[in-house]
């Protein structure tokens, strides 16, 4: 303040600012009692971002196509409210490495993000090629070959396989199988045990037939490690022909057994590799 007589300056500035905006009322008064007032603003404004860090990287072994994960929890710091979110898929982890991200955002717009990873690892190992890749075929001849890649034994007598096709043509089907092994430290011939049944489906995606490959209880087990492979053949009553482009299980190019998840495998009627129509 400046007078040509003596001015005393106060104002009502506080000892701590809140976040926002505060007004300071500067009063300047001189000897004689004549007053002015101005206002100084004061902003205060939170740009640190949210300290995250998110949960430790997981492994996990596949329980189907999509895995359910228990992510554990990051941890957040701020001064500060903040909320937490991840992007985890609602519906489980697919076969493979996915990246988590988690989203820290304060209660001033400062946002942090941090990645957990997950892999999900397969316990059932699926391979096929077809016998006959022709375009147009009167037999269609999978190939296929599963191994128990998890550490527990299964029955085979609980295990079931479909190969998705369109028929092309609603006829009886006629199925034969002319081998059907395991191979591993209990190798042996369960051709035998081995059944095939036609089931229709809705109409979707390559598919509105899948042949279901069965075990009956003579087959016995399948130790972790062990494999088995199967040939088989099936057909149409009067011969008449498939196409084989338009069938979902159908592998135009392999030669040989090839990964594949086109071929769904179930244990107890639950999806434990492969991915449906
Ligand atoms: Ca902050
Ligand atoms: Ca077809």
């Amino acid at each position: 303040g400046t007078d040509i007589f003596k001015v005393t300056v106060t104002s009502n500035a506080p000892e701590d600012y809140a976040l926002g905006t505060t007004e300071v009322k500067w009063t300047a008064t001189d000897e004689n009692g004549n007053v002015t007032t101005g206002v100084q603003k004061i902003t205060v404004v939170d740009t640190t971002k949210p300290v995250l860090k998110a949960p430790a990287d997981i492994a996990a072994a596949a329980t189907g196509v999509k895995t359910p994960v228990s992510l554990g929890q990051a941890t957040v710091s701020d001064i500060f409210g903040y909320t937490l979110e991840n992007d985890a898929p609602a519906d489980g982890f697919p076969v493979g490495k996915t990246a988590v991200t988690w989203t820290a955002t304060d209660a001033n717009g400062n946002v942090s993000t941090a990645v957990q990873y997950v892999t999900v690892t397969q316990v059932f190992k699926v391979q096929s090629y077809n016998g006959s890749r022709n375009s147009v075929t009167s037999k269609i001849s999978p190939r296929i070959s599963f191994e128990n890649t998890s550490g527990s034994t299964i029955q085979l007598s609980n295990i079931k396989l479909r190969y998705y096709y369109t028929i092309d043509g609603e006829k009886m089907q006629g199925f034969y199988s002319d081998y059907s092994r395991v191979s591993g430290s209990g190798s042996r011939n369960i051709l035998s045990y081995t059944e095939g049944s036609f089931q229709k489906t809705a109409s979707k995606n390559g598919s509105d037939y899948y042949l279901e490959i069965s075990f009956s209880s003579g087959a016995g087990s399948l130790k972790p490690g062990e494999k088995v492979q199967i040939q088989c053949t099936f057909w149409k009553s009067n011969f008449s022909a498939y196409t084989q482009t338009n069938d979902y299980s159908f592998n135009t190019w392999a030669t040989d057994y090839t990964d594949t998840n086109k071929i769904t495998v179930y244990s107890s009627g639950k999806l434990i590799a492969g991915m449906e129509p």
